[in-house]
């Protein structure tokens, strides 16, 4: 984030490796993280992932897929090592919901672990009636508390820094991620129940640090428009960026 001052990650969620490839190469410079879904592209197979892999070092940015576990950690470690996707091999973070309670961190920390891989827990969520809410939020940081040998952040619309503390908890050296869906900044909504709040609020109001956007810069993936994917891509860049700046500023 420091060396590119950039706070933006731009959520890939488009079908088409072309397109997936296109938008990724044409955000990779304003980026610190690229989120993908690999799972919702039609025509994969692994030369997607190696081009991946090689827009990543030629930009410069994290890959971080958003894949969401939620099983037990049996079932999580061979989803996240195996399949056709074997995201532990080319996914420098991942994520995974916290209603399975601390055995799904224990499950991917066995192949996350020694890959140096980091894994977000989802402590809230954007959409509108969400359930992770009060002591759900609160245990899903304190299942991140107790493995910071692997979790580096959540998923979450607000800082989580005290929430789920106990009396006597050292927090003094905790540092973790805050990343934030939901951003828009010319929409409040989709048809989906998704809900947008702006760069500003998200990060300077609520102490989120990486803003994730995704149809704001590509809009609909069926008319995309690298000139416009740019253009949108360097407007949240500042918009995320002035908001971080003026937040440790404070
Ligand atoms: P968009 O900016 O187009 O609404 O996309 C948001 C992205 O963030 C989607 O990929 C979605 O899966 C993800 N996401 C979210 O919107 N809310 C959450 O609480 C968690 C998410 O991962």
């Amino acid at each position: 984030m420091e060396r590119k001052q950039t706070n933006l990650s731009v959520s890939v969620d488009v079908t088409k490796a072309k397109d997936f490839l296109a938008i990724i190469d044409t955000v990779g410079p304003f980026v610190c993280l690229i989120k993908t879904h690999i799972d919702i592209i039609e025509d994969f197979d692994s030369t997607v992932i190696d081009r991946l892999q090689e827009l990543s070092k030629k930009h410069d940015f994290l890959i971080f897929e958003d894949r969401k576990f939620a099983d037990i950690g049996n079932t999580v470690a061979l989803q996240y090592s195996s399949g056709v996707y074997k995201i532990a091999s080319w996914a420098h973070i991942t994520n995974a919901h916290a209603v399975p309670g601390p055995s799904i961190v224990t499950g991917l920390a066995s192949i996350g672990v020694p890959l140096q891989r980091g894994l977000i827990l989802l402590a809230e969520m954007s959409s509108k009636g969400a359930l992770t809410t009060g002591s759900y939020t609160e245990d899903a940081v304190r299942m991140a508390r107790a493995r910071r040998d692997f979790v580096i952040g959540f998923i979450a619309q607000h800082r989580m820094e005290t929430i789920g503390a106990s009396e006597g908890d050292d927090l003094a050296d905790e540092d973790f991620l805050v990343l934030a869906p939901g951003v828009g900044l010319d929409a409040k909504g989709d048809a989906m129940g998704q809900q947008y709040r702006t760069p500003e609020e998200v990060v300077l109001a609520c102490g989120c640090d990486i803003i994730i956007v995704g149809r704001g810069i590509y809009g609909k993936s069926d008319q995309l428009n690298t000139e416009s994917v740019e253009e949108q891509a360097k407007r949240y860049r500042s918009a995320g960026w002035d908001a971080y700046k003026k937040r440790v500023s404070l």
